[in-house]
């Protein structure tokens, strides 16, 4: 396998950065994931765009600009051979001192990272997921900016642990004023009485893209959209619930903390949504050469 790491393609095993590198020391970083499809990469300037407001948000300064950060990612995708998986985009503060200070850090690290992708297993893209409410919070805005994807994932890490050992697959993280955030790696949304429903970005969900994509699709689909406070109510009595994100595209939930929603099936709306992302998907996006 093929990285792309500070300017150069280099073999797996030569990919390797500092143990001074920030992102290591204190998850000082921010990062993407990505999906393609049939040799084109789906919402790349998008997910460009926002790793570089990642980046402003952080104070960290990009030598590269985002024509040429879309550039080397296709190119390192292409360098592998790959039609059809994931992109991770890293960068660092890079290498400095010992000490938090990020102004010592001279130089950020970027890597780029194409693979293949483990999706959730298609058994619950057929029954749904049965989901959790995990005691682990969103941070406030005031202690960990929601909106920057930054490498300090050890929040949504331990909500993800407390799925685990309830066995489920995710876990509805709530903010500290008792709202629905979203889940450790994905937005959640509703479907009540024929309109759409998902938490606000300011109740502390990341802005996610395949989120965006989805409100676009609502709009094409005639759907009405509502960005509002949600609460584990909400959930309790929606007719529809499901999941998105670069990894689980959409998926179904159709359980929370084992009361069943809706039908207790994937629901029609649920349905229209997959399919229309999967056209868009299929037939969008970024040539990777
Ligand atoms: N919330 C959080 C906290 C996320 O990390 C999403 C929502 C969905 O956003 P997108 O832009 O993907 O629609 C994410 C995305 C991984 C991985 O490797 C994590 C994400 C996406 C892809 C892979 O764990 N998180």
């Amino acid at each position: 396998m093929k990285i792309w790491l500070d300017g150069k393609l280099v073999d797996e095993s030569e990919a390797k950065i500092s143990v001074f590198d920030h992102g290591v020391l204190y998850g000082d970083g921010v990062f993407e994931g990505i999906r393609f499809y049939n040799g084109r990469v789906f919402r790349l300037e998008e997910h460009v765009r926002r790793l570089f407001d990642s980046s402003r948000a952080i104070i960290l300064d990009l030598p590269w600009t985002q024509e040429e950060v879309c550039r080397f990612t296709c190119e390192t995708v292409a360098a592998n051979g790959l039609t059809d998986g994931y992109i991770r985009l890293v960068v660092t503060r890079g290498a400095g001192e010992l000490g938090l200070n990020p102004y010592l850090c001279p130089k950020p690290t970027m890597f780029i990272i194409a693979s293949s992708i483990k999706l959730y297993p298609d058994e619950h893209y057929q029954n749904g997921l049965s989901i959790i409410t995990c005691a682990t919070r969103r941070p406030a805005p005031g202690a960990l900016m929601p909106q920057v994807k930054s490498l300090n994932y050890l929040n949504n890490i331990m909500a993800k642990v407390e799925a685990i050992q309830a066995n489920a697959l995710e876990a509805v993280m709530l903010n500290e004023q008792g709202y629905v955030a979203e889940c450790t790696g994905d937005n959640l949304f509703l479907i009540k009485n024929g309109e759409l429903h998902t938490p606000l970005i300011s109740d502390g969900a990341l802005d996610g893209i395949t989120r965006g994509v989805i409100i676009e699709l609502a709009r094409d689909l005639g759907v009405p959209v509502i960005e509002r406070s949600l609460t584990r109510y909400d959930i309790f009595t929606a007719d529809e619930c499901f999941l998105t994100g670069t990894a689980a595209e959409v998926i179904p939930v159709v359980a929370l903390d084992r009361r069943v929603i809706g039908s207790g099936k994937p629901g029609p709306f649920t349905g229209r949504f997959l399919d229309a992302f999967h056209k868009l998907a299929l037939s969008t996006g970024t040539p990777v050469s």
